[in-house]
């Protein structure tokens, strides 16, 4: 009886000394996880460097009781980011709850959730950030909380540059195109990387209707019966529709001040008058293919509008195919014309892709075949795809045909062999994603860690939930979970790259509006481009290897601007991942 008291209090002492001791604990920069949430079932992975200790212990967060313990895998190299890794998984512990993994002699994580709901406010937050892009009205505190501002960039008097001069319209004579989401950081609004932006989102809704059905927003218009994630993107389309000339069909490639703003808010931002500038095959054609697109979602809901979009897009494909090589060259217009334009040029100068794209989306939405045969033989010249991004979309047009594989004859499918397509590359990330020394189908290579890297970790993303739904294949599915890890935390700088979210994240993003605001924290929602490869910028990384090369500060655009086609592949990731459940 006695020895079993003296056991009992033993064991009681013991396990009050280590709650202590876990409560003491120091959060360690050198334990990455995902600081947002894992799901009960599927992979919970973290991550260490610079350690040797053999095991880990799993704690709850409120109690800072021990309630799972496991073995640290072996270390290995991993080229991007110079160190070697090791694997934590605590995939077998199922109970949901808040907690944090504690490693002898490095410290404890950020805290986490396991919950299959985790997604859900993270996800409210990446798509509210376009309300925070909107252009051209006033933010009212109801909608945008502290971060309200009065309008900026109204747009109602834009001057049509003389590059963009044409028989109906001359230079500086006035046109109106309001509304629209600012392109990032920067306060222009450009045609080419709307376009995949606003193809992205709406690729969401088609893909995870259930989430969106009864998602708000809480932006203006979420008392109508419309989705809100589409009055968002409507906001965008209506802005775009204004770039169309309406004499002959063809796109403004951008509408820009002559140059970037300072660190000012948009409603100070009133010095320079804006223009749109020379139209473009490219722009025309990303115009074409989001109004095809924008036709087929918004039938059911606005028929009126729908026509007018699908309108817009058949003016547009002809100007293009009429006007197929006409590059916006930012540098020699500026011989040419006056004023000197020097903000984001967007240059796309292969638009074989494009072609496909739009012509995939007309054929889908008009249902005539030429448009397929025409999307065939672009594909045809191009020997391989890739993952899409603003400068090549034609990936975009595979994604719309599998989706709506019924309206594609089983013949056309082979001739194309429109599967492997897709499926070629979500195999290569696949098999990056089995050896990675990071449990992650990106980042392996140096190539991933271009300009606006965790966007390109999205889009992987997205393009694995494509191969997942298409084959019903589960692995699809955990690399692309995998991806949204490295965005949320499990990656060596141990950020997560959205901001508002995790236990670190940007502070200092290059958002203007963020910068100016006099608010401390950053608008909520916004991913940040990542770490990078390139050399644009003096600054000094805290490494030089690829993935290591972050900094979070204003001045450092190159890592730390946020940007509308870097938002919209996290919202797709996000939503995707989370339709599953
Ligand atoms: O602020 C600009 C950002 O939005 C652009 O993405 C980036 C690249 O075009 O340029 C930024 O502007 C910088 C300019 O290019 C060079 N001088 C410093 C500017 C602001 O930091
Ligand atoms: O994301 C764009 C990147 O791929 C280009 O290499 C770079 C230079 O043209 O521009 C980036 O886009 C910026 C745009 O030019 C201006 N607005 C901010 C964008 C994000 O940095």
């Amino acid at each position: 009886m006695r020895s079993r008291f003296v056991l009992l209090f033993i064991v009681s002492l013991y396990s009050a000394l280590s709650v202590a001791n876990q409560q003491k604990l120091e959060y360690s920069p050198d334990i990455s996880c995902n600081q947002i949430g894992y799901f009960v079932d599927q992979p919970k992975i973290a991550s260490i460097r610079k350690c040797e200790v053999k095991t880990f212990t799993l704690c709850d967060a409120t109690t800072h009781q021990e309630v799972y313990r496991g073995k640290i895998s072996p270390s290995k190299y991993w080229g991007t980011s110079g160190e070697k890794i090791r694997q934590i998984d605590f995939t077998k512990f199922k109970n949901e709850g808040t907690y944090y993994i504690v490693v002898p002699t490095l410290g404890r994580s950020a805290s986490f959730v396991i919950s299959n709901k985790w997604p859900k406010d993270l996800l409210k937050s990446t798509i509210k950030s376009y309300y925070y892009w909107r252009s051209g009205m006033s933010l009212k505190t109801t909608y945008a909380r502290k971060w309200n501002r009065p309008n900026g960039h109204p747009d109602t008097v834009v001057y049509i540059h003389p590059s963009a001069s044409s028989s109906n319209r001359n230079s500086y004579d006035v046109i109106s195109a309001p509304k629209g989401w600012y392109d990032a950081g920067d306060y222009n609004k450009y045609i080419v990387n709307s376009g995949i932006t606003c193809y992205t989102l709406m690729a969401s809704y088609l893909f995870s209707k259930d989430k969106w059905d009864d998602l708000s927003m809480n932006i203006p218009e979420s008392t109508d019966s419309i989705p809100d994630i589409l009055n968002e993107i409507r906001y965008n389309l209506e802005w775009m529709l204004s770039m169309q000339d309406p004499y002959d069909g063809g796109v403004y490639h951008k509408l820009t001040s002559p140059s970037f703003a300072g660190e000012i808010m948009p409603s100070k931002d009133i010095q320079k008058k804006r223009f749109v500038v020379q139209k473009s095959t490219g722009a025309t054609l990303n115009f074409t293919a989001v109004m095809a697109k924008a036709a087929e979602v918004y039938n059911p809901f606005d028929s009126v509008f729908a026509k007018q979009c699908l309108e817009a897009s058949l003016k547009g494909w002809q100007w293009a195919i009429d006007n197929p090589r006409v590059v916006y060259d930012q540098k020699m217009i500026n011989q040419k014309y006056q004023p000197a334009i020097v903000t984001g040029a967007y240059n796309n100068k292969d638009v074989k892709d494009e072609f496909a794209w739009a012509a995939c989306e007309l054929y889908l939405t008009t249902g005539q075949k030429s448009y397929l045969s025409f999307a065939q033989k672009q594909f045809l010249s191009m020997r391989y795809l890739k993952v899409p991004n603003w400068g090549n979309t034609a990936m975009l047009g595979i994604y719309s045909l599998l989706e709506n594989s019924d309206k594609v004859s089983r013949k056309d499918q082979d001739v194309m062999q429109l599967d492997r397509k897709l499926l070629v590359l979500a195999d290569q990330l696949l098999d990056a994603y089995y050896a990675s020394p990071n449990k992650t189908a990106f980042g392996n290579v140096s190539s991933d860690y271009k300009w606006g890297s965790n966007a390109i970790a999205a889009n992987q993303g997205m393009l694995l939930l494509y191969a997942w739904k298409i084959t019903g294949r589960q692995a699809y599915y955990k690399a692309a979970l995998s991806n949204a890890d490295y965005i949320l935390g499990r990656n060596p700088m141990g950020y997560c790259y959205v901001t508002g979210y995790g236990n670190q994240s940007p502070k200092n993003p290059h958002h203007r509006i963020s910068s100016a605001d006099g608010i401390d924290d950053p608008i909520p929602g916004l991913l940040v481009g990542g770490a990078t490869n390139l050399k644009l910028t003096s600054h000094r990384f805290p490494s030089s290897y690829p993935s290591k090369r972050y900094l979070d500060q204003y001045s450092c655009y190159v890592t730390n601007e946020v940007a509308i086609n870097w938002n919209a592949p996290l919202v797709f990731l996000l939503s995707g991942l989370f339709s599953n459940l």
